[in-house]
């Protein structure tokens, strides 16, 4: 479709605002970018809008411009029910998040991942398998940090793929969108606090399938029961993977080989143990992964290939330093309990954990056994630090302490662990009570543990 005269209001002037105006203004849309925060706050936006050709209005992010708008695209940060969405909506007026108008402008097409975990790494793994194999792949989306979605889609020729992560924050306002293949990599508890009930958190992810049909592919999780139920109501080409079960089409682990089924004939495609990425979790991100690349038609030596040098993706479980025998891991991209839970038994070795931060009112029961079986010791961090460090105690990890900051877990957990041990940063909770986001709690981790190596 085109964009030449649309007049678009963007709600929200961060990564996602800037892209849009850069991506439509040169389409002969006229933008205006609309952001509750004063100016001064986002002058490097400011200066980007303006560049583009952009207008924008600063301190309230509702107004005339947006009344006046063919098309309203709200950042993924804006909640569904925010007034300015809930007044569009009353309107009449067409609301369409980033993808959907990235999908709208895309020569090339979309493989979109989603998924409660997991989905950072299937989509770097999944842009390397291509890039390896000398396909045109763009990876972006909601993989921070990374371009949107639409940046990458604006100048992708016909024959690149996109490779987007998404949330399902993004997934809120599609209409038409339809990614060539679609992965789920699994649904467990997670963003509640925005969503309100799991069912209304399945139904935005389920959203990924929405428009497809046989020609379009959809890749799920066999052994997470809600994935495979959205995968079974897609209308699209299924495909599943597990780590427990042969499947007819799709990816499975057998006698600790992974195994390619097409549906008719079967390949083995390297074993368990040449994986690089470590942990049970990410051979199901890898299954996944080489489905899609399967489909597109990357050869299996060289996804074999892939699977051996991929060494992961910064902040999620990332090897910082090995000092005195000791492994030290940044998790901080693990924000949630299953991924807490999942991260550690991944490198089945004792693991001193450092864990805590701003709670999402989600449940933290997959926790206390995998700490009683895993973790050697616990020190807390955060808001959430003394409920954690509670649960790890009634688990019987010994000993445990709420350390309060960073530098004081790490300083406790330098004298617990002992060679062989892992001590890992899995936090299991939001950044924002004592960081900027969960980068910056990486990258102050890996400081602390460089520093410490240097002693
Ligand atoms: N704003 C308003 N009114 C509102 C809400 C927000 O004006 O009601 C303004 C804020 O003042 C701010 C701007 O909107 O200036 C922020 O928008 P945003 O939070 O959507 O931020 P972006 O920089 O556009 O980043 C978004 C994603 N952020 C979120 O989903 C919260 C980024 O994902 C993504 O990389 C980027 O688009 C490009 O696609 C980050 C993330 O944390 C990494 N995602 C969550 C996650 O992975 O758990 C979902």
């Amino acid at each position: 479709m085109t964009f030449t005269g649309k007049r678009i209001a963007v709600i929200g002037a961060a990564r996602t605002g800037v892209a849009v105006a850069q991506a439509l203004v040169p389409r002969g849309a006229s933008v205006c970018v609309l952001d509750g925060k004063p100016e001064a706050e986002l002058a490097l936006a400011a200066a980007a809008l303006s560049a583009a050709g952009a207008t924008s209005v600063w301190g309230r992010d509702d107004g005339p411009e947006v009344a006046a708008a063919d098309i309203v695209v709200p950042s993924p940060g804006v909640p569904k029910h925010a007034p300015v969405l809930r007044g569009a909506v009353e309107r009449g007026q067409t609301v369409w998040s980033e993808p959907e108008v990235a999908w709208r402008i895309s020569a090339a097409p979309i493989i979109g991942i989603t998924g409660t975990n997991g989905k950072t790494t299937t989509t770097a793994l999944l842009g390397r398998m291509l890039a390896d194999a000398g396909l045109d792949a763009r990876v972006g989306g909601n993989i921070a940090p990374g371009r949107p979605l639409i940046d990458l889609a604006a100048d992708a020729p016909a024959d690149a793929f996109l490779i987007a992560e998404l949330s399902s924050f993004q997934l809120e306002w599609i209409d038409g969108f339809t990614p060539l293949i679609g992965i789920i990599t699994n649904i467990t508890e997670d963003h509640l606090n925005r969503h309100k009930t799991m069912a209304e958190y399945t139904a935005m992810k389920a959203r990924l399938f929405e428009n497809q049909t046989l020609a379009e592919h959809a890749i799920v999780n066999a052994d997470n029961p809600l994935a495979l139920d959205v995968g079974r109501s897609s209308k699209g080409t299924l495909w599943t993977f597990s780590r427990t079960t042969a499947v007819e089409r799709g990816a499975f682990m057998r006698s600790g080989d992974m195994v390619f089924r097409d549906g008719e004939t079967e390949t083995e495609i390297v074993h368990a143990s040449k994986i690089r990425i470590p942990g049970s979790h990410n051979r199901e991100n890898a299954m996944a992964a080489a489905i899609a690349a399967r489909i597109v038609g990357v050869p299996v030596d060289s996804l074999a290939r892939t699977l051996r040098d991929f060494a992961g993706v910064e902040h999620r479980m990332e090897v910082v330093a090995e000092i005195d025998g000791v492994t030290y891991v940044n998790n901080s991209m693990c924000t949630n309990p299953a991924a807490l839970a999942s991260s550690l038994s991944a490198f089945w070795r004792p693991v001193v954990l450092i864990a805590g931060g701003a709670e999402k009112g989600l449940d933290f029961a997959p926790v206390p056994p995998m700490m009683a079986a895993w973790c050697r010791a616990v020190f807390t961090i955060g808001d959430f630090g003394p409920d954690l460090a509670a649960m790890a105690e009634t688990a019987g990890v010994e000993p445990v302490r709420h350390s309060g900051d960073l530098a004081s877990a790490l300083a406790e957990a330098v004298k617990v662990a002992q060679a062989g041990d892992v001590v890992m940063l899995a936090p299991g909770c939001a950044s924002f009570d004592q960081f900027a986001d969960f980068e910056d709690r990486g990258n102050q981790f890996k400081a602390l543990v460089k520093a410490q190596a240097a002693k």
